[in-house]
């Protein structure tokens, strides 16, 4: 047996001794002392991505979309909102935005995605969610394939699209630096600053 094979063959002794002492192979895991249960469909979410697939295997496809929870309209109450993704030009099937689901206090949601203005297409990705302005109420930041999406939020219970009013506009992937009270302050100043 020379030096390489000797090796060899005391890596695999060793790591066949690791797994068979190993805890995670003595049987079934212990109980957590909790369970989860599928709850979407009784709570009222009724939502489907479109990733806009049509055979051409484009790589957003593939990455899926975030979504959040934030009380938007300020009851104390968790709200979520899902971000969608849409159909590619020229492949055009459906309508796709992302959805918004008020938190109804008992256990169930409504789509208020019409309603709080954010019945908008849009190849979204990912979402921030932070009270960019200081007034109190959290907006939105929509990351996408192409332009991003900022939303501001009215107080009352609609969001505006402030994209362009913002500075946002044509400006695919930028640091921006937003004035803002919440949880992601940088520096003494409390201001908001995001990196897409
Ligand atoms: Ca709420
Ligand atoms: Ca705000």
């Amino acid at each position: 047996m020379n030096r390489r094979s000797f090796l060899g063959y005391s890596a695999s002794a060793a790591l066949g001794s690791l797994l068979v002492r190993s805890p995670l192979w003595a049987g079934p895991p212990p109980s957590l002392g909790f369970r989860f249960t599928d709850v979407t469909t009784s709570a009222g979410i009724h939502f489907r991505h479109n990733n806009g697939a049509y055979g051409g295997k484009l790589l957003p496809e593939t990455l899926g979309s975030g979504c959040a929870f934030l009380d938007y309209d300020g009851d104390g109450w968790q709200d979520i909102l899902l971000v969608n993704s849409m159909d590619w030009p020229g492949h055009v099937r459906q309508h796709s935005t992302p959805k918004l689901y008020r938190n109804n206090r008992n256990g169930t949601f409504t789509d208020v995605t019409r309603e709080a203005g954010l019945d908008v297409e849009m190849y979204g990705l990912g979402v921030a969610v932070g009270d960019y302005d200081n007034d109190g109420f959290p907006d939105i930041l929509f990351t996408c394939v192409g332009q991003n999406r900022l939303f501001k939020n009215t107080g009352k219970g609609r969001f505006v699209d402030v994209t362009n009013s913002s500075g946002l506009g044509k400006r695919l992937a930028s640091v921006l630096r937003l004035c803002g009270s919440t949880t992601i302050a940088t520096d003494s100043s409390t201001c908001l600053s995001a990196i897409m």
